[in-house]
């Protein structure tokens, strides 16, 4: 059955999701999930911090703003030749994807232009490449495009209304502008956020909202749970509640049943049995090598463990191109909140 995606979600509706009784709303998103999807099936992406720290925004959960005393030391951006050997060797570990991260706030036109060389050659090993690089203007984007690549990263982090305690060195219309570009370019969007940020359920609610209300579903929805690091404005704050990390999963997944929702930071301080949880909710995506940008993730052979205990499998390069690209029917004005 072809998919009902929406684009017009209220507040309302999606709280009513999040708030529905546990077992229901696990059993919800688990069926939709393999409506869509073989839930087996689970996408495997590898990260490397292209150009690291020294950032001159203010996002108070990010060890790489210069504002923070966190202990990072900075590096310039990596040669084209060093980011092959470390797609290269994510590729002969088993990712499908290669994710390269800068911390700028908007790269420089001859930045772009060495990513984009960085992004032909990672497309030369046959890994579908994305990068996330901060604000683009919409030439920027076209250039990216051009290089090769498949997926641009720039989440919204935050429900509109909770923006304002996290970041103050640009506002939400310039991320909803970059989204504008990447898609007008024909690049994929990957686009979430980061809960446990102290904020409430209606603004993790909010951030959903957004992202489902937006002109097209992202491709990939990352959701992360906040690392807390030493010196950031957001280190100590309260403990999410991990049932309601796995409400917000499920939730992503009845709004949008045919995006990848990526089960992102913050894995190396969850159980097993959480991520299992978050992998029956409809996350059928992670991020795997040691490594985040700069904290970290668990170890490969850990993540194949648990792929092996819990019967999960890596999902094959065609297929994530084939779902993300399926037919959907565009239905503006449905009966009903249940997804
Ligand atoms: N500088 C670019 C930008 O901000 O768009 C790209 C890199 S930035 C590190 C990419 C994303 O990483 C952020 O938007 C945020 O969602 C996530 N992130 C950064 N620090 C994090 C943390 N401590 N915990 C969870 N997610 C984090
Ligand atoms: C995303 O949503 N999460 C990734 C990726 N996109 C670039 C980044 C997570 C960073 C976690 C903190 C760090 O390792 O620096
Ligand atoms: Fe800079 Fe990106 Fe970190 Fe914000 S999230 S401080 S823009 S690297």
């Amino acid at each position: 059955m072809p998919a009902v995606i929406r684009h017009d979600w209220s507040r309302e509706e999606v709280l009513a999701l999040m708030a529905l009784p546990f077992p229901e709303l696990m059993h919800r998103a688990a069926e939709t999930h393999r409506e869509h999807f073989d839930p087996r099936e689970v996408q495997v992406s590898t990260l490397l911090s292209i150009k690291t720290g020294g950032c001159p925004e203010d996002c108070a959960y990010c060890p790489q703003s210069a504002r923070f005393n966190t202990g990072l030391k900075a590096h310039k951006l990596l040669t084209v030749e060093e980011v092959v050997a470390k797609a290269q060797q994510a590729k002969d570990a088993g990712a499908t994807r290669f994710c390269m991260g800068a911390a700028w706030r908007s790269p420089k036109d001859k930045d772009v232009a060495q990513v984009a060389e960085m992004v032909s050659a990672v497309k030369a090993l046959g890994l579908e490449a994305c990068a996330t690089l901060g604000m683009l203007d919409g030439k920027q984007a076209d250039t990216l495009k051009a290089a090769g690549l498949d997926y641009y990263n720039h989440n919204l982090d935050t429900a509109p209304d909770f923006y304002g305690e996290i970041i103050h060195t640009r506002e939400y219309q310039d991320r909803l502008d970059t989204l504008a570009h990447v898609r007008q370019a024909g690049l994929k969007t990957c686009c979430g956020g980061i809960v446990g940020m102290g904020e409430s359920r209606e603004q993790r609610a909010g951030l959903l909202q957004t992202l489902a209300n937006l002109p097209e579903h992202p491709g990939s929805v990352p959701i992360n749970r906040l690392v807390q690091v030493q010196g950031t404005p957001l280190h100590g704050t309260a403990l999410l509640d991990p049932f309601e990390f796995v409400r917000t999963v499920a939730t992503a997944r009845l709004l949008m049943p045919q995006s990848m929702v990526r089960l992102s930071a913050g894995r190396a301080e969850m159980s097993e049995e959480l991520q299992a949880l978050c992998f029956l909710a409809g996350a059928n995506s992670i991020f795997y090598g040691e490594k985040l940008l700069t904290t970290g993730n668990p170890d490969v052979e850990a993540d194949q463990a648990l792929f092996v205990r819990l019967g999960l499998v890596p999902m094959p390069v065609e297929e994530v191109s084939r779902t993300v690209h399926a037919d959907v029917i565009e239905h503006a004005h449905p009966s009903s909140c249940a997804a």
